[in-house]
């Protein structure tokens, strides 16, 4: 296999490999991994899967996929003949940074997992040329520039296959581009992505601003571009409406090819509408179908039993309402179906809660999803119970059927054996290789969790993982990290309702105990990772008060030894495969019932982190998993919070004043010492927002999170294998949030691929 692997090579970089040049081998190995892909495709009989979504978080591809052709070792030992790195290879591919959080990286998990489990699923989404933005710090503040990912050799590959896609009156091509998903020892999917042959980076003007009307040069420029203004808004509806239409032709094609009549379209597909981004999806296949000849009726009905729905979030602001006249501009042939969706619906129920288009003009694409497809799920057992209970109660009144749970899961290939090759090696050592493709065999570790040689072996993993972790961050960013202390990290979008600031609270608390001359049971090494919406000011002053409260710790050499706070620029997949293996304790602090499931507390525990947590979104099932004893719980209930919104009585100024801790703690924000370092004006800001409005309640649960992280701190310093002990505990539990699971319950309960 060495010789093949090394003479294809050898032929497609078109010199020996010593010779050449790292670009050209990273070149060679696309080619080679694009051809091995091919040779996984497999025919399709039955039904399909048709994931949509705005984001797929993909991450770097090249040793991913190198694993899951059973490729990995033999190409590495290669290059390395050949006097090449693997690793630095790696460096070359840029990241498509193509998603912005969790509903994006769960869609790439969800790729991998249904070629891995040889189920027919592909993905369909838009080829951005700029991912999420570059982040880095500049003067204590984040500052965004493009992240310009393509490059004329990239995995995503032109087509010739075009649709038509009709945008406020004018007729744009929609180019497919297709990246080959190949699984673990499985079958290669596709993950197709969409764009315009016209778009033009050219027209990007200072970091990341640009016109946001010259729809032909901008359509698919940006994700997620800044929706703050109209022409932000419109310009979503744009891609949008690109995505789903492209998406729909493609689909029916597919479809016909492999026999359908259309009226039988839900025998050959199923659609996955990922959030609300997609929803007109519904819409534009009803159009699609009444140009095919099929009656409205019949339409509604084959739409209805083709598509599925997931909600990732209850939070009001994120559950996508457009302007009737904005889809009137933009999308004038999906209004008078809209309109008729609208109508049905109305006699199905009286109850203007439910209504797709409501009094002030707006359409609902929640409720378009809920009435016009067959299942709506949750992410998490809580999250779901919430909507059935609260949030979309007179939803589950109407249609009860219709409502179920998928607690998310996450790809064991990359997030334990692409990420933590080392605990990979020492996992199959020590149980075989089978939890590979069944995650459920981790808990044969649970043999070991008495065995002193075990835990010290893992104890020195996570030891070489933090330094691993240090080396890679004194190379990006010039910091020494301190690697002889406890690691706690947070890292996750920036948003209120996941409480970075509560996290920051607890620092300047620390801080001042220790200038206090309270020394703490161990020294800390608090990391974050996340970059705030260029739009959302409150999220860009949490961010420059830990920078500054950085800058307070770092330049104190009372506190210096004991405390360290490092913010790690342009958080991304990659950062994550670097940090999640060096840690110890895992922050998912988000307000109780706010964060619909989480999956980087998945991503954590299976790398033997303890979860520091709130009962909220899966940390729920992580706790009942591994049981109270080994996870850290504190803070209100979801139960505790829904009532206290209820009331409205919630005033964070009585907080404030009746804690004298956590009121010295907010004044510190804008002491002297912060000054010396930060910005008044964002300080002040965070101060007054903490203190007069605290929407996500991070003020009551304040003292509890100081009690139970000191607690982790104790209990981690005063006896280390027994936290090693418990962080297996947490490794072997792992199995049931392997995103395998997940898929295979929403193929029997939602698609039932293959049949
Ligand atoms: C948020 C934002 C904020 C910045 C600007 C653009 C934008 C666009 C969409 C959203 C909504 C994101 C919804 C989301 O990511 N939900 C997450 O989904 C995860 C997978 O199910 C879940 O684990 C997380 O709890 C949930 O927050």
């Amino acid at each position: 296999m060495s010789i093949f692997i090394k003479d294809e090579l050898t032929q497609l970089c078109g010199r020996d490999l010593s010779a050449a040049s790292g670009t050209e081998i990273y070149h060679a190995l696309l080619e080679l991994i694009r051809r091995q892909s091919e040779k996984r495709a497999a025919a399709v009989t039955g039904r399909k899967l048709y994931y949509i979504s705005a984001e797929f978080l993909i991450g770097k591809l090249l040793s991913n996929n190198l694993i899951n052709l059973g490729l990995y070792d033999e190409v590495r030992s290669v290059l390395s003949e050949a006097g090449h790195s693997l690793g630095e290879i790696e460096e070359i591919e840029p990241e498509p940074s193509l998603g912005n959080g969790g509903l994006g990286r769960l869609a790439a998990c969800f790729l991998d997992s249904l070629a891995t489990l040889n189920l027919p699923g592909d993905g369909i989404g838009l080829r951005y040329h700029c991912g999420l933005f570059h982040q880095d710090f500049k003067n204590g503040l984040q500052n965004e520039t493009p992240d310009l990912w393509l490059e004329p050799h990239s995995a995503a590959q032109a087509t010739d296959t075009v649709f038509p896609v009709s945008l406020a009156g004018t007729t744009y091509s929609a180019r497919l581009y297709t990246i080959p998903v190949t699984g673990y020892e499985g079958r290669t999917n596709t993950l197709n992505l969409f764009d315009l042959d016209t778009v033009d980076t050219a027209v990007i003007e200072d970091g990341i601003s640009f016109d946001k009307t010259d729809i032909a040069r901008n359509l698919t420029l940006f994700l997620y571009p800044d929706d703050s203004d109209d022409n932000g808004r419109l310009l979503r509806i744009y891609q949008q409406y690109f995505m789903v239409s492209a998406g729909a032709q493609l689909i029916l094609k597919e479809c016909e090819e492999r026999g359908s009549n259309y009226h039988d379209l839900a025998d050959y597909a199923a659609i996955q509408i990922n959030d609300t981004h997609p929803s007109m999806v519904i819409p534009e296949l009803i159009r699609l179908l009444e140009e095919k000849g099929i009656d409205f009726e019949e339409a509604v009905q084959i739409v209805t039993d083709t598509c599925a729905y997931t909600n990732h979030t209850i939070l009001a602001e994120a559950l996508e309402k457009w302007p009737i006249a904005f889809l009137e501009k933009v999308v004038p042939q999906l209004v008078p179906v809209i309109r008729k969706l609208d109508a049905l619906a109305r006699t199905r129920t009286e109850d203007p809660s439910t209504a797709i288009i409501d009094g002030q003009d707006l359409v609902h694409m929640a409720h378009m999803d809920i009435h016009f497809s067959h299942s709506t799920n949750g992410v998490a057992a809580l999250h779901t119970e919430i909507l059935k209970e609260s949030e979309l109660k007179n939803f589950y009144t109407l249609y009860p059927e219709k409502f179920n749970n998928k607690t998310n899961g996450i790809t064991f290939r990359r997030w334990l054996m692409k990420c933590n090759p080392s605990l990979t090696k020492e996992i199959e050592e020590l149980i075989g290789p089978g939890f590979r493709k069944d995650a459920a065999e981790l808990e044969k570790l649970l043999a070991f969790t008495e065995n002193e040689e075990v835990l010290t072996r893992l104890g020195e993993i996570k030891r070489q993982n933090k330094e691993a972790l240090a080396q890679w961050l004194k190379q990006k960013q010039g910091i020494s990290l301190q690697t002889n202390a406890m690691f706690s990290i947070q890292s996750k979008r920036l948003h209120e309702y996941k409480r970075q600031q509560l996290n920051l609270l607890f620092l300047i608390h620390q801080y001042l105990e220790i200038k206090a001359g309270h020394k703490p049971s161990t020294a800390l090494v608090s990391i974050f990772g996340a970059k705030a919406a260029p739009a959302y000011v409150i999220a860009k002053d949490i961010i420059h008060s830990l920078l500054t409260l950085s800058e307070v710790i770092s330049n104190d050499p009372d506190v210096s030894p004991w405390m360290q706070l490092v913010f790690v620029e342009n958080y991304n997949v990659t950062a994550a495969e670097r940090m999640i293996p060096a840690c110890d304790l895992s922050e998912q602090i988000s307000l109780a019932s706010k964060e619909a499931s989480g999956t980087g507390n998945m991503k954590f525990m299976l790398n033997g982190a303890l979860t520091l947590g709130t009962m909220d979104g899966a940390n729920v099932e992580i706790s009942q998993a591994v049981g109270a004893e080994n996870i850290y719980i504190f803070g209100q209930s979801s139960d505790q919070v829904i009532h206290r919104y209820a009331k409205g009585d919630y005033c964070a100024k009585d907080w404030y004043e009746s804690d004298p801790n956590l009121k010295r703690a907010i004044d510190f924000l804008t002491g002297e010492e912060m000054l010396k370092y930060g910005h008044k004006e964002h300080l002040e800001r965070l101060k007054n927002e903490l203190i007069h409005k605290d929407w996500f309640q991070t003020l009551p649960d304040f003292n509890a999170y100081v009690v139970r992280k000191q607690q982790a701190m104790a209990d981690y310093a005063c006896n280390p294998s027994d936290w090693t002990r418990r962080a297996l505990i947490n490794i072997a539990k792992a199995g049931f949030f392997s995103s395998d699971r997940t898929i295979e319950e929403y193929n029997r309960d939602i698609w039932h691929l293959g049949e």
